[in-house]
């Protein structure tokens, strides 16, 4: 250290060189945002910020969520019990906005001490019983109408897929979807990695469709609506924009599964309930009756004043 060249210019070299340079310090402190997009959602935390009381409806079941993949699970399984004769499914959804931090009310965080829709507060037996995490909603669902559980045979194959899908997302979702497309920069390092481990899994999917009909062989099962809003979603290119970076189109047996699942009506409803963006039309921003699709959808709906 010293001497002329510091004076000149390689001491800011070497600064500039250390700044970019991360050393973690010996304890973590949440001083800063971390930047990003909901940035400012993400705490260190857990438990309520604010006292919230949320509304319960006349239905058995009591869903607070919004229409992210993991939401879109559970309206789907809703929307396919109801459409499978199971009046007893019957549900009123209602919007838990993410963005402005409703999952840290305190009536939310009753129903799921994590803090993270899909939330369901089960109101159909003589206590009410709360159930979080989105494959233990699906799970707990499909039990209870002994609907979409596939062949018994193949229950060990069933829960090797959703818990495929529950340790699998977080690599699309908080990993490759965070740097692609959330994160204030573009760093190669961490898109290379989470690009490499999304092609790898959506070339699992492809493989294993390739052999099966849906994800548990003949039959649709909770599996196939946990794994499709998520890499379905990807494969139509809707998820971060990233159909032709990740080249989905290639993998055709994933497309023939997507496109399969697509045209169900019931998931056409579940991916309408709780939405908050895109068309007006595909927004039943909540729930409580099958009519409200026809007449409680956002284009019929909105404030004059366009309030979102
Ligand atoms: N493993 C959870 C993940 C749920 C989750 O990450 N939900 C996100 C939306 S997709 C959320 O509520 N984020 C709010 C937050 O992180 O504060 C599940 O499958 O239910």
């Amino acid at each position: 250290m010293g001497g002329p060249a510091d004076t000149f210019g390689a001491n800011k070299i070497q600064e500039h060189v250390m700044s970019d340079t991360y050393v973690p310090p010996k304890v973590w402190k949440w001083e800063q945002e971390s930047g990003g997009r909901f940035a400012s959602i993400n705490r260190p935390i857990a438990g309520a910020t604010h006292d919230k009381e949320l509304p319960v409806g006349k239905h058995p079941f009591q869903l607070y969520s919004l229409a992210t993949p993991n939401g879109v699970k559970v309206t789907v399984m809703f929307e396919e019990l109801l459409a499978a004769g199971h009046s007893g499914a019957e549900y009123d959804a209602w919007l838990i906005n993410i963005g402005d931090g409703h999952q840290f009310g305190s009536d939310f965080v009753e129903i799921n001490p994590n803090s993270k829709i899909p939330a369901l507060m089960d109101r159909s037996g003589p206590e009410p019983v709360r159930v979080f995490e989105s494959a233990a909603i699906l799970m707990h669902l499909a039990e209870k109408f002994d609907a979409f559980l596939g062949d018994p045979a193949k229950r060990a194959e069933l829960l090797s897929w959703i818990f495929w899908q529950m340790g699998s997302a977080p690599y699309l979702g908080g990993g490759f979807g965070h740097f692609y497309a959330y994160a204030p920069e573009k760093w190669e390092y961490p898109i290379n990695r989470y690009a490499m481990e999304v092609k790898r899994q959506l070339d699992v999917l492809d493989r294993h469709l390739a052999e099966n009909e849906y994800m548990v062989g003949d039959d649709y099962t909770i599996a196939d609506m946990a794994i499709w809003p998520w890499y379905g979603r990807l494969a139509q290119g809707g998820a971060y924009d990233a159909g032709e970076f990740l080249d989905v189109q290639s993998y055709k047996n994933v497309q023939r599964w997507t496109d399969q699942i697509d045209v169900r009506p019931a998931v056409q409803r579940g991916k309408m309930v709780n939405r908050t963006f895109g068309k007006p039309e595909t927004q039943l921003r909540e729930r409580h009756g099958a009519s409200d699709f026809k007449t409680q959808t956002w284009d019929k709906i909105a404030p004059a004043d366009g309030d979102s």
